[in-house]
């Protein structure tokens, strides 16, 4: 059997939520007729504590339909040069939307600066495009899963509301966030004027995300979702993995989070691998090969293929490795004795 450290995007719907797809009642829900549908959305509006949700075919257009329907074009969105939004989706908001990104370092801790935001925003000049969003990600994909707490939020909030502007959260991953920080997702996402998360990452299911926020916001992304051709009929079948997926992973997050500490702490035992996240904040693991490895990570990626391990380079030397419900304590001990194999070092 294949242990898949490469995402949690892999994973597959559990055999509940095989069941509940196949007995999902269902209409067209681009007419609004899609029972299962319009109860995910409202149980999504209910967890986020926002007024409503729309749901969409994948995390990217979450985003998408966010900064669309906050932006117009030559409107200007601040995010961070490490999200997931600037690096990963295609350049959608400009290409489509000709909303100007303005990326700023992002902190290892995957947060902004709150000075360097405040003197991102442009004064009212003609020569400049208009700034209209601040864009963060919770938890913070390309930060080690680096989770961003209430108070630095409600921070960015504050600013973002003396300025006139939105606050969007990325937050395909906010339920580990909350896990981590023992907090309901509501709290951490209620500075925010929308919130995209994902059903088909940690959350097991197979496909959906979803975007929340006030009514007269989500009925605007109704037709951006439209569209973009998000518009989908009998969605009801998704819908009700989603459903199944809300009351039953949430819980169960701690568990991926404590395998990565365990993952990291047996990785950092082995030569020729620098843990960059000795202590995970959420579900991923990142290491860097050293010299000493005498291979890089497609070479150490081909290695385990052949040990039925399956691992993602973000880089050279660079590797991700992700924790999610069908990693259970017996694949991470399988894993670190694929890796010692591997490497062929004995700490
Ligand atoms: N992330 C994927 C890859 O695209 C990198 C992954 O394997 O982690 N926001 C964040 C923070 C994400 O990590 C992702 C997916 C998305 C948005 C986009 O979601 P999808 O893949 O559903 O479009």
């Amino acid at each position: 059997m294949l242990i898949d450290l490469r995402s949690d995007t892999v994973t597959q719907p559990t055999p509940e939520m095989r069941r509940a797809m196949a007995d999902a009642e269902v209409g067209d829900d681009v007419f609004g007729e899609d029972p299962t549908v319009n109860r995910l959305e409202a149980m999504a509006a209910e967890r986020m504590g926002k007024q409503a949700a729309v749901f969409v075919p994948s995390g990217t257009m979450a985003n998408l339909a966010a900064v669309l329907t906050h932006c117009q074009r030559g409107d200007e969105m601040i995010l961070g040069d490490l999200s997931h939004t600037f690096l990963y989706e295609a350049g959608g908001a400009a290409a489509l939307g000709g909303v100007h990104p303005r990326p700023l370092a992002t902190r290892p801790n995957g947060t902004l600066d709150l000075q360097a935001i405040e003197e991102a925003i442009r004064p009212d000049d003609v020569h400049f495009p208009t700034t209209r969003l601040v864009c963060l990600e919770n938890t913070h994909n390309r930060c080690g899963g680096a989770v961003l707490d209430s108070d630095y939020l409600g921070r960015v909030g504050d600013l973002v509301r003396r300025k006139g502007l939105r606050l969007h959260i990325d937050g395909a991953r906010i339920f580990n966030a909350a896990a981590a920080l023992g907090v309901p997702a509501r709290a951490l996402v209620a500075p925010a004027d929308s919130v995209a998360f994902c059903l088909s990452k940690a959350l097991c299911a197979p496909v959906g995300s979803l975007l929340c926020g006030s009514s007269e916001f989500i009925a605007r992304a109704r037709r951006i979702r439209k569209q973009l051709g998000g518009g989908m009929r009998q969605a009801g079948i998704l819908a009700a993995a989603g459903i199944v997926a809300l009351e039953t992973m949430p819980g169960r997050l701690a568990d991926d989070h404590r395998r990565a500490r365990a993952l990291a702490q047996g990785l950092g035992a082995l030569r020729g691998l620098e843990i960059e996240t000795p202590e995970p904040a959420s579900n991923m693991v990142y290491f860097r090969l050293l010299p000493s490895a005498a291979l890089d990570a497609a070479g150490l990626r081909h290695r385990l293929r052949e040990e039925h391990v399956l691992i993602h380079e973000v880089g050279q030397s660079r590797v991700r490795l992700v924790l999610h419900y069908w990693i259970d304590d017996a694949a991470v001990q399988a894993v670190l004795a694929a890796f010692e194999r591997a490497l062929e070092a004995r700490a």
